[in-house]
């Protein structure tokens, strides 16, 4: 993730723009309501025992915090590259290893990493990037779950930088399909009305030994 991670002090204020160039689509297909009010209780039962983990990381040459807490969970041989980090796999916890498996079930999408994010309220955020790591598997389907407190998702086109926003609930699935990561960056902005904590988990599938040595 190669992507500019600055704790600005101030909310970004982004706006809608119209339609430019010709560009309508976001290759994304948004569920709301995708987890019923049993599978969120079970996730959060467990979120509190994750080992979350604050990684610092190096932007013009000055060290920063990234301003949110994750933990990645994966198979075997699926170490995740951040920034200039090599993060090591965490076994799979059980809510999210079910929540894998309907995912591969009904979406018929095959993953095996799952990265969570935790934005304690809305000071916490996370830049524009794209998820477009050397160890994704290419053209593979990113999908993102959201649980606690609603937060705007913010899309934006590289080039025509026509940007979109969505709301996201707890429950709420987006996917991100093809050409999403090669043509567009997403990002959370800030929103410092918002209290609560919330917690959202990317669902991927990595070559598996990407990062052995053969
Ligand atoms: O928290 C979110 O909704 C986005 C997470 C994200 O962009 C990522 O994990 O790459």
């Amino acid at each position: 993730m190669k992507q500019i991670d600055l704790d600005l002090s101030i909310e970004e204020q982004t706006e809608d723009v119209s339609l430019m160039d010709g560009i309508s689509t976001v290759p994304l297909t948004y569920i709301k309501g995708f987890l019923s009010e049993v599978e969120q209780q079970q996730i959060f039962s467990e979120v509190d025992c994750y080992p979350f983990d604050r990684p610092i990381i190096t932007i013009y040459g000055k060290q920063h915090p990234i301003p949110r807490s994750q933990v990645w969970f994966a198979d075997k041989g699926c170490e995740y590259q951040y920034s200039s980090l090599l993060i090591s796999p965490k076994p799979w916890p059980s809510a999210l290893s079910l929540l894998r498996q309907r995912i591969s079930n009904e979406l018929q999408l095959q993953t095996n990493g799952v990265l969570v994010n935790r934005y304690e309220n809305g000071t916490e955020s996370m830049g524009w990037h794209s998820d477009d790591e050397a160890e994704i598997v290419a053209d593979t389907e990113i999908v993102s779950v959201s649980l606690g407190a609603k937060r705007t998702f913010a899309v934006r086109h590289k080039q025509s930088k026509f940007t979109q926003h969505y709301e996201l609930e707890s429950g709420d699935l987006l996917i991100m399909h093809k050409g999403m990561q090669a043509q567009w960056q997403h990002s959370v902005p800030k929103r410092l009305r918002v209290k609560d904590c919330r917690i959202n988990l990317t669902f991927r599938q990595l070559v598996v030994g990407y990062h052995q040595p053969s």
